[in-house]
């Protein structure tokens, strides 16, 4: 496989304004076909997801919590989960439902992360964000109700996987969400609003709380599922700490560059907001190269495997190019 990055130069001179057409492209050659990657396991994750749950009474709260599940999004950690278990050696059908789980995690976080208390939004994943809709206190339930569901639904789901490799991934998942990382990195993350001193390593610290502890969670349960050992569990993790912290730099760089269409939620809010980011913090060149460090590292992990890592070099490739 090799790699060629590619600057788009002549789109420089903007009169000091970036356009995502300006960010790093990076032309891959391979022969894996990412988009009918995506694309196929989205479809297959949508299906799991609209399966999961039922309409019954009370029915407000079903809803709601349906509502922002099947809202659409990248679908990645779910995508992430099964790649890291096949990668193992693993099947699709015993990772699915810690995929879905981790779906709803990711989902109940952006539900709360929406409330007026947080950050306040009204737009995501292209529609009302849920308490816009349901209204504040069924948001917060719908929120909790997911995250308690999503742990239940690991342990009842899961078929042909030892109860102990099921209760790590059940540890695993629980220490991902806690104090010791979203919400830790979201209590740092509200502490820093408005604040203009805020240092690199702070940031550092809300962003690989905030996003790289799930995604680690992600990489991390599809490997244990599929028995992987320690040593490759290792390489999964410094894999997913790379990636997360390069996927929430580019997610700094949309902020500025992308439009709220593009991005479903709304653009500039960061700014808007007074958070410390990455541009912020070191300009937005020195944020991309950051982000195609982190990107070599995660990758540089993966090369043991050989071809059966195309999947996850891949999808590392798509978290630093996407533009949403
Ligand atoms: C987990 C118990 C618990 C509470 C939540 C609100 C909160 C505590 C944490 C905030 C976590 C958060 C919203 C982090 C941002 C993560 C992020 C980069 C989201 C965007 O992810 P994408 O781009 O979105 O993958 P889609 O819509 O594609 O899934």
């Amino acid at each position: 496989m090799r790699i060629d990055k590619v600057y788009n130069h002549d789109a420089m001179p903007n009169n000091g304004l970036i356009t995502n057409s300006m960010l790093p492209q990076f032309k891959i050659d391979t022969k894996f076909d990412i988009s009918s990657y995506l694309a196929e396991r989205k479809a297959l994750i949508e299906k799991a997801l609209d399966n999961s749950i039922r309409i019954v009474y009370p029915e407000n709260i079903y809803e709601a919590m349906r509502y922002s599940l099947l809202a659409g999004g990248k679908r990645l950690r779910p995508i992430l989960c099964l790649a890291s278990c096949e990668l193992s050696g693993g099947t699709i059908e015993i990772a699915i439902p810690t995929a879905c789980a981790l779906e709803m995690i990711h989902t109940m976080s952006l539900i709360h992360d929406d409330l007026p208390a947080m950050d306040n939004d009204d737009y995501r994943r292209g529609k009302w964000t849920n308490h816009k809709v349901y209204g504040e206190s069924i948001a917060i339930l719908a929120g909790d109700a997911l995250l308690s569901y999503a742990f239940e639904f690991v342990a009842t789901q899961t078929k042909n996987v030892l109860p102990q490799q099921i209760l790590q991934v059940i540890a695993s998942l629980g220490r991902a969400v806690g104090a010791a990382g979203l919400v830790g990195g979201q209590v740092v993350d509200l502490a820093s609003e408005g604040m203009s001193d805020v240092s690199e390593e702070t940031l550092r610290f809300i962003h690989t709380h905030k996003t790289g502890s799930l995604l680690e969670a992600c990489v991390i349960s599809g490997a244990i599922l599929a028995s992987a050992s320690q040593a490759n569990l290792q390489r999964f993790s410094r894999y997913a700490q790379n990636i997360g912290l390069a996927f929430q730099i580019v997610d700094d760089i949309l902020d500025i560059t992308a439009t709220t269409e593009e991005l479903g939620k709304t653009a500039g809010k960061d700014i808007e907001a007074k958070k410390a980011t990455y541009p912020g913090i070191l300009g937005m060149e020195k944020s991309r190269i950051q982000a195609q460090r982190l990107l070599d590292n995660a990758k540089a992990e993966l090369e043991v495997f050989g071809e059966k890592a195309l999947p996850l070099m891949a999808l590392a490739d798509f978290i630093i190019n996407r533009s949403n």
